[in-house]
């Protein structure tokens, strides 16, 4: 796995070791809490969002995962994503990392939810989540905080499914199921 860099080392570590989030069973519902470790090295289903955000033009942006992500690091992925906390709403959530992570404000909506796992074998953990997933509409451009994201980009959807296409390892895998259920070029 990539090592973190030396002023996102502590951050990174710190923030990790004391987030945590929500299992749930098959329906959502939930059914106790974790340090945010610990469920994905046993691959333990859990709340989760993931973001799309648009431009006027129809082009999605994308993130490059930092370097210092503890997992699935330095890939490509949708705008956003990230775990409620406990007694915290998973719009709220949403809001909350689209602004530490880019720097914006967007109103979202929800549009879709489904189950997923997979494994990623550079850091060894493994994400199993019941993922809620919103879009939302945005035209400037945004700041985002290199300890979380390490490019980004706007790309319109043709692009990404050709790219997906060709070099699936630069992706995250839940990356490639958002775009293949969701968007129509
Ligand atoms: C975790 O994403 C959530 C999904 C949908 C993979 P993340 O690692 O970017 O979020 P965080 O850093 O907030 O845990
Ligand atoms: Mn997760």
């Amino acid at each position: 796995m990539p090592l973190p860099a030396a002023g996102d080392l502590e951050r990174a570590a710190q923030r990790d070791a004391v987030e945590q989030l929500i299992l749930v069973d098959e329906q959502d519902r939930p059914i106790g809490v974790a340090g945010k470790l610990e469920p994905h090295e046993l691959g333990q289903l859990h709340r989760a969002f993931s973001i799309l955000v648009f431009n006027a033009e129809g082009e999605l942006l994308l993130q490059r995962r930092a370097d210092s992500k503890y997992h699935f690091a330095s890939r490509w992925s949708n705008t956003c994503c990230g775990h409620p906390r406990p007694g915290e709403t998973t719009p709220m959530a949403a809001g909350r990392r689209l602004k530490e992570e880019f720097g914006i404000r967007v109103p979202l909506n929800e549009r879709a939810e489904f189950v997923y796992r997979a494994e990623d074998e550079a850091s060894g953990l493994i994400e199993h989540e019941y993922l809620h997933v919103f879009y939302g509409v945005h035209t400037e451009a945004p700041r985002p905080d290199p300890t979380e994201i390490g490019a980004w980009r706007w790309m319109a959807v043709p692009a990404i499914k050709r790219a997906l296409r060709r070099h699936p390892e630069w992706f995250t895998p839940w990356f490639k199921l958002l775009v293949e259920r969701m968007l129509i070029d």
